[in-house]
């Protein structure tokens, strides 16, 4: 099957041939280049949500319970989970609580795993490119979840067009939410496990320390779910459909599709340079110069990619 094949098929949202593109674009393939390619100029109507939050918090089971709101309005749905199997906790994997919600067999939802390559914590360096294809594929919506540690919060916040991010009671503490790094990019809060002691006074936490600045414009609301039971959910998605009526009407909208521009711009600037150099061809020589102190790994940089 050639590319324009499966680009065909994928379109019509055959599921193995979605599958297939995304693998491409992943693998940084020069098939997977030029799809992408293709992809691009179909893109730009689609919009994406974030969901992130500490590990354990319910980010999966709140993804699962938000599907069939998201396609009360969207006729499909892809969904995005950035290094399911994290080693932080023993958190359920998102197919698995899709399928325990009945959407498996639902050819209107689509899920792809990620796996987190090269930066600990962080998102993978492919999810915006399989977020974009997905966009270009022609998916109204894409929910994105990752485990907020290290800079991915950040990452997604980039990625992503609506952040939500996802505590569970005992992440109500100020400082620690800020110190997280989760302040700077929730649009949303949520406070999970809302069965749980303890939420009214997260939820009271949060919103005392919302009081204190941030906004721009847009009141950043605090929501209490109980994912399990799919409560709140309906709350949640609202917010979303609000959060990007303000994106829209207030020209911030604008301002996050630059802010993802330059984001894909410098990944896409780093993929072509690693894909350029050979480093078993051209670099064995300088890495035993660097090695041997004969020459800095900037001055080696800048020569070999002025070789190219
Ligand atoms: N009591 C209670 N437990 C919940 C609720 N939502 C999720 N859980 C449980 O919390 C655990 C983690 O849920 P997940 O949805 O896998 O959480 P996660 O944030 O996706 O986890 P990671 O992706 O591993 O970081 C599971 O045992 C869920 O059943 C809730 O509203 N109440
Ligand atoms: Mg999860």
């Amino acid at each position: 099957v050639d590319n324009s094949e499966l680009l065909s098929a994928a379109r019509l949202f055959d599921t193995r041939s979605i599958g297939r593109i995304l693998s491409l674009v992943e693998n940084r393939t020069d098939d997977g280049r030029t799809v992408m390619r293709e992809l691009f100029g179909d893109g730009g109507n689609g919009y994406s949500t974030g969901i992130t939050g500490p590990p354990g918090s319910g980010k999966s089971t709140l993804t699962s319970v938000l599907v069939p709101h998201v396609l009360q309005d969207a006729a499909r749905v892809g969904i995005v989970a950035v290094d399911p199997s994290s080693p932080f906790s023993g958190g359920a994997i998102l197919g698995d609580r899709i399928r325990m919600t009945n959407h498996a067999g639902d050819d209107r939802v689509f899920i792809r795993s990620v796996a987190n390559r090269g930066s600990l914590g962080g998102i993978s360096n492919t999810t915006p490119a399989i977020v974009a294809a997905l966009d270009g594929l022609g998916f109204p919506e894409v929910l994105i979840e990752t485990v907020g540690i290290g800079q991915s919060e950040f990452e997604i916040a980039t990625t992503a067009d609506t952040t939500i991010v996802v505590l569970s009671p005992g992440w109500g503490d100020a400082i620690q939410v800020s110190k997280a790094g989760f302040l700077e990019v929730a649009d949303i809060f949520v406070v999970n496990k809302a069965d749980r002691e303890g939420t009214h006074g997260a939820v009271a936490d949060l919103l005392a320390m919302l009081e204190l600045g941030t906004g721009a414009g847009w009141e950043i609301p605090v929501i209490a779910t109980e994912a399990t039971r799919g409560d709140g959910a309906d709350e949640v998605w609202d917010s979303v459909k609000k959060h990007r009526m303000f994106l829209e009407s207030s020209g911030a909208m604008h301002m996050r599709r630059r802010k993802q521009a330059a984001a894909q711009l410098a990944a896409a600037v780093r993929q072509t340079i690693d894909a350029s150099v050979d480093y078993e061809r051209d670099a064995t020589d300088v890495v035993s110069a660097i090695a041997d102190r004969v020459i800095d790994p900037w001055t080696a940089a800048e020569r070999i990619l002025e070789a190219q």
